[in-house]
């Protein structure tokens, strides 16, 4: 299976490592690193050199309790970072954002792929990504940032985000969008509990019923610091094994900080691979 971008073709029979580009001040785990434009090209260097598939760039935190950023803001942040990477790279871009806006924004500064944790659902996204033809990631999030971790509920969480995507898909599909560009992503940690995200994770495969590529995103995130007790920045090792633990399940995208660590990890995993999926 390949997926076609704009500035190259992905294989997707190999698992792939997207490099989170956190452009804002307050993301949870590296909020604020990159805010130079020094700090900000050295650590897209360091991505590349180290095989990274996908940047993504991101200019709004969506972690827990995050404050929402305003339009111009969130291009102001987003837009350069994007053309910085173009002016040294043909390296795919996604642009992780729910704003139509600045989807189209993105686009036209050069990036490749919309990765929307809102699925597409805010007025005006679902027709820009049709009109703008990439490839997309719905991820599914139960409420919203500033509230969705005070009471995660559900009585069976994979039946209930399998329900969403195949409504979101549907509503993609009636829009324009083609099913072969649709990623699809479980949403660790956006409105569940340490135990629903578990749930998941060990039943991960499940989520390839419905035909679309999977994007995991487990990368530092708290349900790691829940089994292992470390705090954000000791939490490789657990990362690690989680994107081994998603990789064997046939995950075809990994979402992560820590991109050579992960590309080693997955090395390892595919080595034991030697047919294809
Ligand atoms: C995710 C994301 C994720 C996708 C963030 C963080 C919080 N996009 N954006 N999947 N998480 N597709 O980086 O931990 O899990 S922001």
């Amino acid at each position: 299976m390949d997926l076609n971008l704009r500035h190259k073709i992905l294989n997707l029979d190999c698992p792939q490592v997207m490099g989170i580009l956190n452009v804002t001040p307050d993301s949870f785990s590296d909020g604020g690193c990159f805010v130079t434009p020094d700090a900000l090209q050295l650590q897209i260097e360091k991505m590349l050199q180290a095989g990274v598939a996908i940047i993504d760039v991101g200019g709004e935190s969506t972690r827990p309790g995050a404050q929402q950023v305003g339009l111009a803001e969130e291009l102001e942040r987003v837009v350069p970072c994007i053309e910085l990477i173009r002016r040294i790279s043909d390296v795919p871009i996604s642009i992780d954002t729910s704003k139509p806006e600045v989807m189209r924004a993105a686009i036209a500064a050069g990036a490749d792929m919309i990765n929307d944790v809102n699925a597409l659902r805010a007025e005006g996204a679902l027709k820009a990504a049709a009109e703008l033809g990439v490839p997309v990631c719905l991820m599914h999030m139960q409420g919203e940032p500033k509230t969705m971790q005070q009471q995660p509920e559900y009585t069976d969480v994979i039946q209930q985000v399998l329900g969403f995507f195949v409504e979101r898909i549907a509503a993609c599909e009636a829009a324009g969008l083609a099913r072969e560009n649709i990623f699809l992503d479980p949403g660790f940690g956006f409105g569940k509990t340490v135990e629903h995200n578990f749930q998941m994770l060990k039943k991960l495969e499940l989520f390839h019923s419905l035909g679309c590529p999977l994007l995991v995103g487990i990368s530092r995130k708290s349900m790691l610091g829940a089994v292992t007790g470390k705090p954000v920045e000791q939490r490789l090792a657990g990362s690690l094994a989680a994107v081994v633990v998603a990789a064997l399940q046939g995950a075809q995208v990994l979402r992560v900080h820590d991109v050579a660590e992960t590309i080693d990890a997955l090395r390892v995993v595919q080595a034991t691979q030697m047919e294809e999926r």
